[in-house]
């Protein structure tokens, strides 16, 4: 459900050459693609690069730029970024929390490796970087309701480990070598159009695809599982927003952003309101549940809403909106 929009949001135009030049790694994943479609209606088409290892569908090949990157080949990636005269580089390339428990040399390098890569890179070229972290970046010892941006964090995955050291890496490099990092907490993240791979939260997007499809779901997570949850429109929003806000606006360079919080429970019995014969089933996944159970029920993102106006515009109908 959508609530009080902010209308002035796409208001602003540029000519093309005022614009940021963007690249996007890991294209291809849950994200990418959204994020590109909204970057080029604010900075044009040409100026926003989409990038993956895997080959695109025919329909985002057609949409715009796409190249070939492999963020552990780190010559093709700084001849990507030198070709194209890259500004702007948001780092999507990542093993999410459940494949990266099943390939954790995998998940290391991609996760670990590819970040150092896009790191100098960025600091290299003086790009604005963005990198995203995630609830998953906290674990089992950090106060989970809620869960405030600075805490103990203690991830017990290989995906949670990598971000906290993207975080403190991001955050090492700005202070250091004056870096423009910026790096936002994402919940999960609920998308229609595009399918998560291999996380913990997956089970939201995939009910709704299940409800259509079979009318049955068999969700891999107990009934009661609370976890952080946003609509992708969201998401993306707030990632163009905080790469947007001057530097003077961000007292700190990693924040926590947050829009509604559900179990599965409260998420079927949502969704059987639109399509009442849809069966759910459970059929509890270890690896996943013990990884949710760290993780944070809810999150507290009031230094984002104080320092540059973060505002959800999504929320699940019997919530109220905070905005
Ligand atoms: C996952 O479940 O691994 C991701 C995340 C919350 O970072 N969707």
């Amino acid at each position: 459900r959508q609530v009080a929009s902010d209308a002035s949001f796409h208001s602003v135009s540029f000519s093309e050459s005022d614009h940021p030049r963007v690249l996007i790694t890991g294209g291809l994943g849950q994200l990418g693609v959204g994020l590109a479609k909204l970057l080029r209606k604010r900075f044009g088409k040409n100026n926003v690069i989409l990038s993956d290892i895997r080959k695109p569908a025919d329909h985002v090949f057609h949409s715009g730029p796409f190249i070939y990157s492999d963020i552990l080949d780190y010559k093709n990636l700084r001849e990507i970024v030198v070709n194209n005269r890259i500004t702007w580089l948001f780092h999507y390339s990542a093993l999410l929390s459940a494949v990266g428990e099943a390939n954790v040399p995998l998940a290391r390098a991609v996760n670990i490796t590819g970040l150092h890569n896009v790191l100098d890179i960025a600091a290299e070229h003086n790009l604005r970087l963005f990198v995203p972290s995630t609830i998953g970046a906290f674990g089992p010892t950090s106060p989970r309701d809620p869960t405030p941006d600075l805490c103990i964090q203690r991830p017990r995955t290989i995906y949670g480990v990598s971000k906290v050291h993207a975080e403190l890496m991001g955050e090492y490099y700005h202070y250091r070598y004056g870096l423009d990092f910026r790096c936002l907490r994402y919940p999960g993240i609920i998308s229609a159009d595009s399918q998560p791979g291999g996380g913990t939260t997956d089970y939201a997007v995939q009910i709704f695809h299940d409800a259509m499809k079979t009318g049955k779901f068999q969700c891999n997570l107990k009934p009661d599982t609370r976890l952080p949850m946003m609509y992708i429109d969201d998401c993306l929003k707030a990632t163009l927003e905080v790469m947007e806000a001057p530097a003077e606006a961000l007292s700190m360079r990693t924040y926590n952003i947050s829009a509604m919080s559900f179990t599965p429970e409260e998420l079927a019995q949502e969704v059987q309101k639109h399509v009442p014969e849809l069966q759910v089933t459970y059929n509890v996944d270890e690896v996943r549940q013990a990884i949710a159970d760290s993780w944070p029920m809810n999150f507290d993102d009031s230094n984002a809403r104080r320092d540059w106006g973060w505002k959800h515009d999504y929320d699940l109908p019997e919530e109220e909106s905070r905005g």
